[in-house]
Parts: C-alpha cells; structure tokens; sequence
C-alpha cells in the first residue's frame, strides 16, 4: 500500500491519481510489473481496464477481485487501492500455499471510477457491463473540456484490445474502505455489505447578466450567483424534507467572472443526491429542479440542467453476501449488514455476475481527503475475510 501510495503522493499526506493521468499511468505500470511478477496472465481491455488471471478458464470463468487505482483531488492512499491491492494479495496466497481451486482467479483494476476528470464515474465497469459503449468512451470530453477520453487512454498506453464483450465471470469481490463513520462508531470490524444506494449527478448552468455591484439596483439585477446560492441552500432543506438516507452535495461552483465588485453573470454547479430508495431519490430530483427553474425565472436568469450520471440503488448477491458474513463470523471477527453510501465497481459488476463487497472502519469516517486513514490490522482482517470468500467461491 505505501509503495503504491508514493505514485501521486502529495507532499502533506493523501494521494492524487485523476484518471489518465501520468500519476495513473505510473501506478498501471507498478500493477503490470506486480502481477507479471506474480505470473498471472495479464491483459488490458477497450477502455483500459485491466486483468490479472491465475488458473486455466476452461472449466469456468474467473472468480474476480478489484477496485481501483485512480483517486480523487487530494484524495486519500486507500480508496481504491486496497482493492486492487488485497486483491493482488489474495491472489499471491493461493499460489504461493498451492490452494486447490477449481475455478480460476482474477485481479480487475477498473478504469476511472472516480468520475471526477471525466464523468459518469465507475466509466470502466460501466462501460464492461454495457452500460456505455466503447465509441461514446472515447469521445467523452473532460469536465474541464480541455481533454478527450480516447486521446488521453492512448497518450498513457492502455487503450487495450481484449474485448469488452467476451468478458465473462463467475463472481466479483470487492474490498473497500466504507469512506463513512458508522463502523467505526460501532466499534465494529467489518461491513457485509447489502447493496449501493442510487447516485444522481447534475451540472446547472445559469447565465444572469455581469453588471456593476455598486450602481446596479437590486430590482434590475439578473443574478446567477443568487440563483446559486439559493440552490445549494435548497439542496440542503430537501434532505430534512425528505429525510431518512437523502444526502445531497453542492461540489463544485463556478462563478463567472468572481470578481469582488461585479455581479455574478455566470455560474456552473453540480448536484450530486443519493438515496438508497430510488422512489425517495426521484422526488429530491424533482423537487430540485423544480425549484431551481422557479428561481431562475423569477430572478430573469437562464437555467440549463444536464444530467451526468443517474445510477438505480444495486442490491448485491444474497449467497456472496452469506459467505462474507459466514468468513468474518468463522475469523471471529465483529460485523454488520450494511448498505454502501458511495458508489463502486461492484455496483456494475452486479448486472455481469454475482457481486458484493466487503468494508473496514475508516478513521472518523473521513474519505474523499488526504486524511482518510485505516490501520493496519483493519486492513488485515478485511484481506483475510476477501481470501476466505474468494477461496470458497473458487473452490
Ligand atoms: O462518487 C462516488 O461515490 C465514488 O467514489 N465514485
Ligand atoms: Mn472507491
Ligand atoms: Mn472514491
């Protein structure tokens, strides 16, 4: 882990791999060197992501293990990674103790996930499960739209070949930090966890008028800085208004031209809801267009809303979810059944094949930051739960 976390480290702790980017590229290279290492037979596919399979796949296909690589900005060193990494662990286990396996096993480092240089996230499992086709990858500019997806995947060498379409698996495990408090508040060791809660993202563009802050009456001002505000304090009410799992972020705002003494003219913002009941999640998305299109109107601003990303909640495979739970019952480890607050991989490997994952506590709940943190001996009981899993299910 702290050797991978070197690749993208930033100089006050935390790690920064967005996607396609040289940081990714050096901890491609790192995994490649790793598993050709390890002897696994290794590939990369149409958008990049990349294999790792140990065991002949005549009788069966793999039994997989993954995450990802890339991060956030300023992110943290194990989201993502110890996936990927633990994975790779399990995977050095079976060979080096010689465990009889009847099925093969496999190691997936999915591309973009993140989704935060170019959306929708979870882009290179999306895009296995069909749920984008490869052309339309290629063409997705960046957020910034600075960048071409298809340039950049080429510009770092990992715009591979094996086809998306012959991928075929017999289950997908996946360890993950939970990114949120409520292990650690229960002093509990391990998530079993039950299903993704659904993810909707959308950009709002409002286009108001820049004029003079001081000579301008307040009645003739078309605001969108006013505008934003007022939807992101709105984003907020809906959770109390609807309440039980609603979250909803405001993460990013762009104002036009953020100047002290000019009246905002322009302004993108992103808003980001989930909700593990879809129907809940629906009306928040209603409710929220609603009012942003009532108060541009009633401030003469012009509204554009695109949706980027609108994923249903994904329950996982009872049976794997049983056999997470009956390996950290059997390691005597404390444990819960638990929903995921953020989205992953698994969340589109579960439309492929029986999927589900496995969480550890992270340090005050705190992801998505240079100080996210999970010790050592969390790290170590979640990797014994995902060998203990993979090696019943490949057996
Ligand atoms: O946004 C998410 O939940 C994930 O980290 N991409
Ligand atoms: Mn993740
Ligand atoms: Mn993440």
């Amino acid at each position: 882990m702290s050797q991978m976390a070197k690749i993208g480290g930033l100089s006050g702790g935390g790690v920064e791999r967005l996607t396609l980017s040289k940081e990714d590229k050096e901890a491609r290279d790192l995994l490649m060197i790793w598993m050709r290492e390890l002897g696994l037979k290794v590939s990369v596919d149409q958008v990049g992501n990349m294999y790792g399979e140990w065991g002949n796949s005549k009788n069966a296909a793999p039994v997989y293990l993954g995450s990802h690589l890339d991060t956030v900005g300023n992110g943290g060193e194990y989201d993502g990674s110890l996936g990927v990494l633990a994975g790779l662990e399990a995977i050095q286990t079976c060979i080096e103790n010689n465990i009889e396996l009847s099925k093969p096993i496999g190691l997936i480092n999915f591309t973009n996930e993140e989704g935060v240089r170019f959306t929708p996230d979870m882009m290179g499992s999306l895009a296995l499960k069909g749920g984008i086709g490869v052309e339309k990858v290629m063409k997705i500019k960046s957020v910034d739209k600075q960048f071409i997806f298809g340039e950049e995947l080429e510009k770092i060498g990992y715009k591979g070949t094996r086809k998306l379409s012959e991928f075929k698996a017999t289950a997908y495990l996946e360890l993950h930090i939970e990114q949120g408090p409520v292990l650690e508040s229960e002093q509990l060791e391990i998530g079993v966890v039950e299903m993704v809660q659904g993810i909707s993202w959308n950009e709002i563009y409002l286009t108001g008028q820049s004029n003079h802050a001081g000579t301008t009456p307040m009645h003739l001002r078309k605001d969108a800085g006013y505008v934003a505000a007022s939807i992101i304090q709105y984003a907020r009410q809906l959770t109390h208004e609807i309440g039980d799992r609603q979250v909803a972020t405001v993460g990013m705002v762009e104002v036009e031209p953020n100047l002290i003494n000019v009246v905002p003219g322009r302004v993108r913002l992103t808003v980001d809801l989930r909700n593990t009941d879809d129907l809940q999640l629906m009306e928040a998305e209603k409710k929220l267009i609603d009012f942003a299109k009532k108060i541009a109107a009633v401030e003469g601003v012009e509204i554009e809303i695109n949706s980027l990303v609108r994923f249903q909640p994904v329950p996982f495979d009872d049976s794997l979810i049983a056999l997470v739970e009956g390996s950290a019952k059997e390691m005597g480890y404390s444990y819960k059944r638990m929903p995921s607050g953020a989205g992953h991989d698994a969340q589109m490997m579960a439309a492929i094949c029986p999927s589900t994952m496995i969480f550890i506590p992270s340090k005050n709940g705190i992801s998505h930051s240079v100080k996210e943190y999970s010790s050592p001996e969390d790290i170590e009981k979640g990797a014994n739960v995902l060998l203990g899993t993979a090696i019943r299910l490949a057996e």
